[in-house]
């Protein structure tokens, strides 16, 4: 019987890359505490999926109010261990209107805008869905405001999501670096399954919501035209899960503007910041289809971007048709 080999925790990675570079220390404690939450929200996952089993009588409102209670609850759960860090100056969240401003001095403090649970409404249908971190550094000596929030995406020093699927898969990137973890949900603990990711050069999938198609202006329907004609379609209607699945296997994810949506659907700060930062680090790109994510002012904590990223000569050919006009 081979001896499993042993692997590299998050604490011992975070550890040994990051403890002693001033550039990152208090770094790895925003990441412990990212996935101490992880591991909570990946607990009340599973226990909603009963819970659904349970109101399996058709009492939707209950499934509905679970699934509210687990968007709250993840967001509660996120703030908890963040603000507990001891490196964290003020968060970002989809479920709370203002950022939260963390009390105390925090000498090297950082800043996260989060998705706490991205997609649970496919939780009763037991779709994989999963929690979204951006992470920038406050600025020195800044007295944290509502507005120190307001960041372009090419200041984050970090970013990381969680897919809570078949298995809860936690991927961090840092510059020039994507490494993923998996949980062992008997240990709590994560150890790297994924080091060194890089977005294979070849693009398999293209992943869009083709109902859409009838809404989009004509340069964008060829857009997705061209893709349907060259990739296989993966929709799971879930960010984090059709992200991850590209990432890893080579994939482009379009939610373009449309008419109903002049400014897009996702969410610049806390989506298409953190995940347009995991890929570039891995060699892809991220685009509104006309600018580079990571490059736009924000004026808004909640403001909505088109999003388009994946594979870089996918996401550079899709744009360029886009933005031909
Ligand atoms: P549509 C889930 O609600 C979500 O915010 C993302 O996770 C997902 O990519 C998108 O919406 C799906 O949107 O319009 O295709 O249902």
């Amino acid at each position: 019987m081979p001896v499993a080999e042993k692997r590299t925790t998050l604490q011992e990675y975070v550890t040994s890359e990051w403890q002693d570079k001033p550039q990152t220390s208090g770094l790895g404690a925003v990441i412990m505490a990212i996935a101490e939450g992880s591991c909570r929200v990946q607990a009340l996952v599973q226990q909603a999926a009963l819970a659904d089993v349970l109101g399996v009588t058709g009492e939707t409102n209950i499934q509905g109010e679970i699934v509210e209670r687990l968007d709250t609850a993840s967001s509660d759960i996120f703030v908890e261990t963040l603000s507990q860090s001891g490196h964290v100056a003020a968060i970002g969240c989809e479920e709370i209107e203002k950022p939260v401003i963390v009390e105390g001095e925090v000498a090297d403090g950082f800043i996260v805008l989060m998705d706490p649970l991205d997609g649970s409404s496919n939780i009763d249908v037991a779709v994989s869905i999963g929690s979204i971190f951006g992470i920038w550094r406050k600025r020195p000596d800044e007295t944290v405001n509502d507005d120190s929030l307001l960041r372009p995406g090419n200041e984050q020093v970090a970013a990381a999501y969680v897919v809570y699927g078949s298995s809860t898969i936690l991927v961090l990137a840092t510059k020039n670096n994507v490494c993923g973890f998996t949980l062992d949900v008997g240990s709590g603990k994560f150890s790297v399954t994924h080091p060194n990711i890089k977005i294979p050069a070849d693009c398999l999938y293209y992943s869009t919501n083709e109902g859409n198609n009838k809404v989009l202006d004509e340069p964008t329907r060829k857009a997705i035209t061209l893709l349907r004609n060259k990739y296989s379609q993966r929709y799971v209607g879930s960010l984090v899960a059709d992200f991850h699945r590209n990432l890893l296997k080579g994939g482009i994810f379009a939610y373009p503007a449309d008419q109903n949506r002049k400014d897009g659907r996702l969410r610049l700060m806390y989506e298409a910041n953190p995940l347009g930062f995991v890929v570039e680090q891995a060699g892809g790109a991220a685009s509104t289809g006309f600018q580079r994510i990571l490059d736009i002012i924000p004026k808004q904590l909640h403001q909505r971007t088109p999003l388009i990223l994946g594979n870089k000569d996918v996401v550079e050919e899709t744009v360029s048709v886009i933005s031909a006009g």
